[in-house]
């Protein structure tokens, strides 16, 4: 079989072998704001949040594995594992992002992947006219719809074999799976994809849909305060309050604090390597004794303000500002 490119890439300095363009991990280090309780930029594959249906993880054979692409197109294609190793790969940072998440909670992560582009594989099997959607399919039955025109809009959607330098973990996928800026994982991100079905959102629900989930699930723009963390004991003066605000695809514009219901201040944005990545972010308060309730909301580079209104995430992604309670002394 073909020397994984994970491994080739492994040393080489976060994918700087990886081609003109590529972000390096420098770029990602720059990106750190390094505080203490605040999310890393870059999540470990060790810490990454996991949602499957299947109960036990699928143990593919990369040997005998295909993937299919087919359904509604022009040229059929079949790909096994050494020929998908074969094409060119591009390393992208992509934050993947899960529909259930809660305001404030941890069910999102941020890693580089290193993967062949899907928008390719879609031009080389030409979908015909209709064929709005594209079902991953998974090799433990599980499926998701995506839309075709997303896929092919210029944006980094990646038929990913690498996470942060590794060959895809078992538990992220092994050894293929899609990842999609800008997207809910339950409606882009299969793991252990075994087909790529050109269909119509006519024609076919996807796993979650008849479970009351949304066809559709762009990521909404949402932050979190990571520090401090509710319930701290803070001591009165300087606190840095920090945390990670993301619309993947669009990009944060600004992310603004506010304490006990007073005026919004805006906080400090740390760089991100791409718009497809969450940014950390942080403010310095001068806390004085008693309770308090910091509150977070970000703003997107279209201009949409994260709303306050506060919905649960089914059918299509939660809504509200992340609140934390705190107590200086
Ligand atoms: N085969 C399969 N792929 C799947 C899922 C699943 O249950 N089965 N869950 C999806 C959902 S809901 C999300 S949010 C992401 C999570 O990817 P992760 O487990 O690598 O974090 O994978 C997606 N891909
Ligand atoms: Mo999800």
């Amino acid at each position: 079989m073909a020397e994984h490119p994970a491994h080739r890439l492994r040393g080489a300095q976060g994918g700087a072998a990886a081609g003109p363009g590529q972000p390096r991990a420098a770029r990602a280090r720059r990106a750190e704001l390094d505080i203490t309780q605040l999310a890393p930029y870059v999540t470990s594959n060790r810490s990454f949040y996991r949602i499957d249906t299947a109960l036990v993880v699928p143990q593919v054979d990369p040997q005998t594995w295909t993937l299919r692409i087919h359904g509604r197109v022009r040229n059929p294609i079949t790909l096994t594992f050494d020929q998908l190793l074969a094409r060119p790969m591009v390393e992208r940072y992509v934050t993947l992002a899960c529909v259930s998440n809660e305001v404030g909670g941890d069910l999102i992560g941020n890693a580089r992947w290193l993967g062949v582009p899907v928008k390719e594989l879609l031009d080389e099997a030409q979908p015909l006219d209709g064929a709005d959607q594209v079902v991953g399919r998974s090799a433990d039955g599980w499926t998701c719809g995506t839309p075709t025109a997303v896929l092919r809009d210029g944006r980094d959607a990646l038929l990913a074999v690498g996470m942060n330098g590794e060959p895809l973990p078992i538990q992220h996928g092994f050894p293929a799976r899609m990842v999609v800026p800008g997207l809910y994982g339950y409606v882009s991100a299969c793991k252990w994809v075994t087909e790529l079905e050109l269909t119509s959102f006519a024609d076919f629900d996807a796993y979650w849909v008849p479970r009351g989930w949304s066809p559709m699930g762009p990521i909404k723009t949402q932050s979190r305060i990571d520090a401090p963390r509710s319930r701290n004991n803070l001591t009165a003066g300087p606190v840095t309050v920090a945390g990670v605000a993301w619309a993947q695809h669009r990009g944060i514009r600004k992310v603004e604090v506010r304490v006990d219901g007073g005026p919004w201040q805006e906080a400090a944005l740390a760089r991100s390597v791409s718009v497809d990545t969450w940014v950390q972010w942080s403010w310095r308060w001068d806390a004085t004794e008693g309770r308090h309730r910091l509150q977070v909301r970000a703003t997107d580079t279209t201009g949409e303000v994260q709303p306050e209104q506060e919905r649960p995430p089914a059918p299509d992604g939660a809504t509200g500002w992340h609140s934390v309670d705190v107590e200086v002394g």
